[in-house]
């Protein structure tokens, strides 16, 4: 059965990712374009750096290297102050519930997040003590959807990768799970998650029996 469970930090735990697209879109007002919904979906998951690479490309544009330096740290400026207003009570409907169930029934839990914010908002939100593990875009080389990320965080539990299961909300964040050889459960549309082995909306509409499945299969 399973008995690894990796979670991704941003729109699986919180819903950051619309504080992520906030603070990229004021990156490419500030340029003189704009940043799309859909082309927003392409950044999830995906590390600060290739996504500013992406935006740039996206619109066009060229800029050298210190101007590039300067907008990643804007960027975060500016997403770390929608950071700050958030607490325990932003935590995702049913996560809580989810993680202590999964602890309960004595799986392992790990975080498995491309932010190098991840730690801080954990801490913030009062769920690092849940976790045996926390790998996050400080830990990696590789980003998503290379499996790195999730491969590392296995190891930390001491579970086999095909015994753990990913929960990710972005395209290359199930790519990065299903190549690691993991069980992937997709948190958002089948539209876009259509490569994932499952999908929910959310936590909410994940069953209990789903996840006791997971670990008697
Ligand atoms: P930071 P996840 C990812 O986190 C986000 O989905 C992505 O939008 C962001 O660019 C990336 O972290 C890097 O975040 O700028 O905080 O280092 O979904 O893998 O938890
Ligand atoms: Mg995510």
């Amino acid at each position: 059965g399973y008995s690894g469970f990796i979670f991704d930090l941003d729109g699986v735990i919180v819903d950051t990712a619309k504080y992520h697209y906030l603070a990229w879109r004021k990156t490419a007002q500030s340029l003189g374009f704009d940043l799309s919904l859909a082309q927003n979906e392409n950044l999830k998951g995906v590390s600060r750096e290739r996504s500013l690479r992406l935006i740039l490309e996206w619109g066009q544009t060229q800029i050298d290297e210190d101007t590039f330096k300067t907008l990643m740290e804007q960027k975060n400026t500016d997403y770390l102050a929608h950071i700050a207003q958030m607490g325990p009570g932003d935590v995702l409907p049913k996560v809580q519930e989810t993680l202590l169930f999964l602890k309960g029934a004595g799986a392992k839990i790990a975080l498995g997040s491309a932010s190098k914010n991840a730690r801080l908002i954990l801490d913030k939100m009062k769920l690092s003590p849940l976790f045996d593990a926390i790998v996050d875009g400080n830990d990696v080389t590789a980003p998503k959807p290379d499996p790195e990320v999730f491969l590392t965080a296995a190891q930390h539990l001491g579970v086999p990768a095909e015994h753990c299961v990913v929960f990710e909300d972005a395209k290359a964040g199930v790519t990065a799970a299903n190549s690691g050889g993991m069980y992937s459960v997709g948190i958002g549309k089948k539209e876009d998650l259509g490569h994932a082995h499952t999908v929910f909306r959310d936590f909410n509409e994940m069953p209990q029996v789903f996840l006791k499945g997971l670990m008697e299969a």
